[in-house]
């Protein structure tokens, strides 16, 4: 199977803004400029779809500065970005402030839907809330739940096939998308702003080496 989309958590710039002696919001004005180079990198790499975890439904509980530093960050790059790529999001939208929405609507309703490369920001990802939103929304709707109706209305509408978390940490938070069971994951020590051409072609190499057997036997 041919691998065409890729999911980054780029996690790291609280303690890569403390390191480098500059703001919270340099930090992510650093992610900002990286994941713009990220886009090229994955794009010239051959994926399609790049997904990104702008954020968990508990990053919301951080201080208000903090949110807002995200917010802004991530739509600058959707606005610097839309041009040449198709824009989409999804997650638990009602933590997203009307103002960072709507823009982030336009962004999508004038991205460009020829290029042939997705950016697609997952936001407030929480597996609970997205089951409990998901059920609220279908329940008395629909005679049974299908895999086709989860699909559908899950965070990630695709199954994700490689996943990179950077920032060192060996989990996945609430990050993980619902219908991935088989997503291969790589997690980085570089904290994301430091993150260079090489740690990438790293991850890639690691995660094209593994051994895809959805479950079965090898062939
Ligand atoms: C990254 O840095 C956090 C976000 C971009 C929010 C989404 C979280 C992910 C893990 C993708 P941070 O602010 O958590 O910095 P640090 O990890 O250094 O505390
Ligand atoms: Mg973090």
């Amino acid at each position: 199977m041919t691998v065409t989309n890729l999911m980054l958590l780029p996690d790291g710039m609280r303690r890569w803004s403390k390191a480098n002696g500059v703001s919270l919001d340099d930090g992510y004005k650093a992610m900002a400029d990286k994941l713009v180079e990220f886009m090229d990198w994955a794009r010239e790499d051959g994926i399609t779809t790049l997904y990104i975890t702008t954020s968990s439904a508990a990053n919301f509980s951080r201080p208000e500065p903090a949110v807002t530093t995200f917010l802004v960050a991530f739509n600058d790059v959707a606005r610097r970005t839309h041009d040449n790529c198709r824009f989409d999001f999804s997650g638990s939208l009602d933590l997203v402030p009307k103002k960072y929405l709507t823009e982030l609507e336009n962004l999508r309703d004038e991205s460009n839907k020829e290029a042939g490369f997705t950016l697609h920001y997952i936001m407030g990802m929480s597996l609970t809330e997205e089951v409990i939103q998901l059920f609220n929304r279908l329940n008395g709707k629909i005679p049974e739940l299908t895999e086709e109706i989860l699909a559908e209305n899950a965070y990630v509408p695709k199954q994700v096939d490689y996943l990179i978390r950077t920032g060192g940490a060996i989990r996945m938070s609430s990050f993980f998308p619902l219908m991935s069971p088989y997503a291969e994951l790589h997690f980085s020590p570089v904290l994301f702003p430091d993150m260079t051409r090489a740690d990438f072609d790293t991850a890639m190499n690691d995660l094209r080496r593994r051994e895809r057997r959805y479950g079965n036997y090898p062939a």
